[in-house]
């Protein structure tokens, strides 16, 4: 029998007859090897790949077996493959991104969420305008190269044959928009109401589809996709949509500009995955089988699809001529809005909450630009000079913005929407880059009723003479978030997470999470063996060769724990925990090869743990953090069937709990499908709305959420569809 030595796992276990003296002296449970190539077969047999033979080596070893299993199955793409943002953003690098989206179909575990968890940027950058980072995964394998061969050959016969454009958005001419199908309501309110309409799509062709409509938007669908998702998946897709509308609105204050619903039209062929118009109406969705069962695992789980999202804020870039000046800046703005509409209308996405997805926008976007000092906006951003460093113009477009919501929450954000609104009203766009910055700058003053004369400098951002005068005439010159009060040489736009603590500074403290103490290896030195660590932490370490790094850390009460090891961008190796007798603890061990990021969560009782860092393929810098894994979604209420009395149906929520809660609420409002926000009502634990539905609406089901807010924003997404028939003889 062979098992894991204690220790330093991963080199000592590389000799059979030592680790099988281990197993004799210290009776090791079944931490086989045989048992981690189950893990890794599991894997590759969930995705339609036959696993080849491996031989008895390390489990180190093995796994990078798994992993450049993996990487040979991209062999006619490149290695490379989308980051997280792409998921949002439709089919950008055409033939590469297909080929992944029909991994999707044949991973079931959808391939963009483990995009989103695990895709991690190294500095190698695809040369095309869209950019795109390459990352390295572990976890679910995709097919072989030649079912990647076929998959892209039928994707692409599906579609006729026509190239996809470069771009998933088109800025409307004004005869397109004339030219475009309206789309009127069809039976006010009823979801299940469907209409065959007659639709031209965006390239002029005319379809057959049925029409389903919201409040806001209409679901146009082909038979297909009639047959391929049940009426309850119609039904989420079609409300989600609706409400995501409505967020929308409310965030950017403005709708997209033409009359009639916004369709969402599922067509044969259009400019991508998915193609929006910018600034107006108009999503049009690739109907392919792999886009089918990609969008249908979202809705059966009551998501929103990110391909879906990301097109809808397409068309409510209504800002863009004020805004844009970078030669791909639609997409800088959805680098802001694909993820920030989900943090602000606390939607989450899957199992992440709304505050792990902006910590990771943040890390992703904001920090390889602050954190490089000799960057600065003339020449990272206006110019693009800085790709090769690993900083993407796009990202620190949006990263400014990442930062100040995360800094001073949802109303900043609606008050940069709402000067944008004004000023829209009132101004002709600017021209030059410098003056769409100055307005940015400005709306974002307004946002927090900040001076930000000192964010600009933080930043190395640029700011006028004149704007500066401005912001001090209308703001003053104080700005609390840029003073030092603790003399630690850190204001709290530099990233001091406490101003009236001098030990705690972003020396201490990581930069994108507060909670997180900081460990950083000396840079000629080692950390010591083994380091003691203040949970919940981050480690920024090195592993040289022969070199691995153990840390202790203490849990006072039974936690469950993520551990998230990141290589960056050069290590490859494992984290191995150990128990109080010194045994491996966790078998599924996370592991990274280049450039990788992977994830584990681990129930652990109270008391001293210790973990290492060893090393696997190769020797490199990694980052670690171990923190509370936050649990999400959380149903913070319960909907019941509504009560019918004196002509109105009684909408009730019970909350259950206000854990994820951004903060505490002071109403609740209710959501009616085809109908929209019904009534609010003052919070309480279990609050509701007689609601009076109107003559004309007409019979059928219909669904009820809550949600609840904090004057304007909402702290809590809104409940699950709690569907209800209305019946015309109760009115
Ligand atoms: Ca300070
Ligand atoms: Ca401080
Ligand atoms: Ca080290």
């Amino acid at each position: 029998m062979i098992c894991w030595k204690p220790g330093l796992a991963s080199k000592r276990i590389a000799t059979g007859k030592h680790s099988a003296e281990v197993c004799i002296e210290r009776k090791c449970p079944l931490e086989t090897r045989t048992r981690f190539k189950e893990d890794c077969d599991h894997h590759i047999r969930r995705n339609v790949m036959q696993p080849k033979p491996y031989r008895l080596e390390t489990r180190t070893r093995f796994k990078e077996d798994c992993d450049s299993a993996f990487r040979s199955a991209f062999a006619t793409t490149s290695a490379s493959v989308g980051n997280q943002d792409s998921l949002q953003r439709g089919l950008r690098r055409p033939q590469m991104e297909e080929t992944i989206m029909k991994q999707a179909k044949l991973s079931q575990r959808g391939y963009l969420y483990q995009r989103l968890k695990s895709a991690v940027p190294s500095f190698i950058y695809w040369p095309a305008v869209w950019l795109i980072v390459l990352a390295v995964f572990i976890g679910p394998l995709p097919p072989t190269a030649p079912m990647a061969r076929e998959a892209v050959a039928r994707a692409d016969l599906s579609r006729g044959g026509t190239p996809l454009t470069a771009k998933d958005y088109i800025f409307p001419r004004l005869e397109q928009l004339a030219e475009r199908t309206v789309v009127r309501r069809t039976a006010a309110g009823c979801i299940d109401c469907g209409e065959v309409v007659q639709y031209r799509a965006f390239n002029g062709t005319m379809y057959t589809l049925t029409q389903f409509s919201g409040k806001n938007v209409a679901v146009l669908l082909p038979d297909s996709w009639m047959n391929g998702l049940s009426r309850q998946e119609r039904r989420t897709l079609i409300d989600r949509c609706d409400l995501l509308y409505e967020h929308l609105k409310e965030l950017i204050g403005e709708e997209p500009a033409g009359s009639g619903l916004l369709p969402i039209a599922f067509v044969r062929d259009t400019c991508g995955w998915g193609c929006g118009y910018i600034g107006a109406k108009g999503v049009e969705i690739l109907d392919a089988d792999w886009s089918l069962d990609i969008v249908r695992q979202d809705v059966a789980a009551g998501n929103l699809p990110g391909v879906v999202v990301h097109e809808m804020n397409h068309n409510f870039d209504v800002y863009s001529a004020y805004l844009h000046y970078l030669p791909e800046h639609g997409h800088a703005w959805t680098d802001f809005m694909d993820t920030y509409i989900r943090i602000y209308s606390r939607m989450g996405f899957r199992d992440l909450s709304p505050e792990e997805i902006q910590r990771f926008e943040i890390r992703q976007k904001y920090v390889p630009y602050i954190s490089d000092e000799t960057a600065t906006w003339e020449d990272c951003v206006r110019d693009g000079l800085c790709q090769n460093r690993g900083i993407i113009r796009n990202y620190v477009w949006a990263a400014l913005n990442h930062y100040v919501a995360q800094l001073h929450g949802a109303r900043a954000i609606l008050g940069f929407m709402s000067f944008l609104r004004n000023y829209k009203a009132t101004h002709r766009p600017p021209t030059s880059p410098e003056a769409k910055e100055d307005l940015r700058i400005e709306a974002l003053a307004f946002g927090t009723g900040l001076n930000l004369g000192c964010y600009v400098d933080t930043w190395r951002w640029y700011a006028s003479a004149e704007l500066r005068a401005r912001m001090t005439a209308q703001y003053g010159t104080n700005n609390p978030f840029c003073l030092d009060n603790d003399g630690d040489g850190f204001s709290e736009i530099q990233g001091d997470c406490d101003d009236s603590n001098p030990a705690i500074n972003p020396g201490t403290t990581d930069l994108v999470n507060c909670n997180l103490r900081l460990f950083t290896e000396p840079p000629d030195g080692d950390f010591p063996n083994p380091q003691p660590l203040t949970y919940p932490a981050r480690i920024v370490g090195r592993i040289t060769d022969n070199d691995a790094d153990f840390f202790t850390f203490s849990l006072p009460t039974a936690r469950r724990v993520k551990f998230t090891l990141q290589s960056t961008p050069d290590f490859g190796g494992c984290l191995f925990i150990y128990n109080r007798s010194g045994g491996l603890y966790n078998p599924l061990a996370p592991c990274v090869s280049k450039g990788g990021l992977s994830t584990r969560i681990y129930d652990l009782a109270g008391g001293v743990w210790r973990f290492g860092v060893e090393l696997g393929s190769q020797p490199g810098r990694y980052s670690v953090e171990i923190a509370d894994a936050a649990r999400w979604p959380v149903m913070w209420g319960t909907t019941e069937p509504p009560a019918f009395q004196n002509g109105a149906y009684r909408l009730m929520v019970h909350t259950e709990t206000l854990e994820g809660v951004l903060e505490t609420p002071t109403h609740v409002r209710f959501w009616v499908s085809g109908v929209g926000f019904v009534g609010t009502a003052p919070f309480a634990s279990s609050a509701f709305v007689n609601w009076m539905p109107i003559g004309s609406l007409a019979e059928g089901t219909y669904g009820y959420r809550a949600q609840l807010v904090s004057g304007p924003i909402p702290v809590a997404d809104a409940t699950a569809a709690e569907w209800f028939e209305l019946n015309s003889r109760k009115r």
